[in-house]
């Protein structure tokens, strides 16, 4: 028996950083995110061979310790009520903890295969909760469209779904493919616990999160820019001025932000956005997505690009 789940990776406009010490990665700020479909892992989850010691997971062809994704995987058997173990092959179609999201949609992807292949039959809200225990944003990645995610909220909310506005544009300038030093765990709770500003973070996420989500409700590209660029900024601030310092920028990264604002000035409807990774992600619509290609490579003459719309509703079927 086996079963092949795929999920997108959820890209937050309004960012998460940083949890509440109470429960399992409840968030300290509320979070709105888009579906990227370019940007997909899947997953089979097949049954381990009789008298198998435990499971195995492997991501991108290499084994993983299977301890962070155990708990998940226990808590499915369980409720199943099922000894069988599985073996879990995932698989990215884009760099893995590079700043691309890859928990979001590994741990999505994870708990919709683990519900089919256990026959649980959870209700989406209660596969957003099952997620968010592997990886805050992989509760997001429960859905497609356009999600939302309040603060000190156990599951994730899709507040659209993609056909509210298919025109929309990510393109992904990825300038490295190393993972990051630092995960997102880490560097979060490295900030809450030493930035002298993370408390102005999470005062002010909630305003910057209703603009943004107003902009969005509206499709009005100009003012949820703005709003998804005051959200990473403060986050990065906040990182900025932990201790120690936080930097998971490049050079290039700067450079690209420069070009968007030159961009900007030119007429070009374009925002960027960054994760905990040096890659940018500029928002813009299908339209603009030639005139924004060609001013990349003049800041950054290396990099790839990959152009994303949204969707990507999670699938799952006998595999
Ligand atoms: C987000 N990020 O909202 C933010 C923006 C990175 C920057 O959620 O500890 O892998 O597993 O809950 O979800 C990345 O953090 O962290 C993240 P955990 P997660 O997308």
């Amino acid at each position: 028996m086996s079963v092949v789940a795929s999920a997108s990776a959820s890209l937050a406009l309004v960012k998460y950083w940083g949890k509440l010490r109470t429960g399992v990665n409840l968030p300290a700020t509320p979070s709105l995110a888009i579906s990227l479909d370019g940007l997909r892992t899947t997953t089979r989850i097949a049954s381990e061979t009789e008298g198998a010691a435990g499971d195995t997971v492997r991501i991108n062809g290499t084994a993983c310790p299977a301890q962070r994704f155990e708990p998940m995987i226990d808590r499915f058997r369980r409720r199943g009520g099922s000894t069988s173990r599985v073996t879990v092959e995932s698989t990215n179609t884009f760099p893995t903890a590079a700043g691309l999201a890859s928990s979001s949609s590994g741990f999505a992807a994870l708990a919709i295969g683990l519900d089919a292949f256990y026959g649980t039959h959870l209700s989406r809200h209660e596969l957003s909760r099952e997620a968010r225990q592997g990886s805050g944003s992989a509760c997001r990645s429960v859905y497609g469209g356009f999600t939302a995610w309040e603060t000190a909220a156990d599951h994730a909310e899709q507040i659209h779904t993609a056909d509210h506005w298919p025109q929309l544009r990510l393109l992904i300038v990825v300038l490295t493919r190393t993972a990051k030093p630092v995960s997102s765990r880490e560097g979060m709770n490295a900030t809450a616990g030493t930035s002298p500003v993370y408390r102005s973070w999470c005062r002010e996420s909630q305003g910057i999160y209703e603009r943004a989500r107003t902009a969005l409700d509206r499709r009005d590209l100009q003012a949820l820019g703005t709003a998804m660029r005051e959200s990473y900024l403060f986050m990065f601030s906040t990182m900025f001025t932990s201790r120690p310092p936080l930097i998971y920028w490049l050079p290039e990264s700067l450079a690209l932000i420069r070009e968007a604002e030159d961009m900007r000035r030119d007429g070009i409807p374009v925002w960027e956005t960054m994760d905990a990774g040096p890659q940018v992600k500029l928002l813009t619509t299908h339209d603009q997505v030639e005139a924004v290609r060609s001013r990349i490579p003049s800041a950054v003459p290396q990099a790839s690009v990959l152009v994303s719309s949204v969707g990507g509703e999670p699938e799952v079927r006998d595999g």
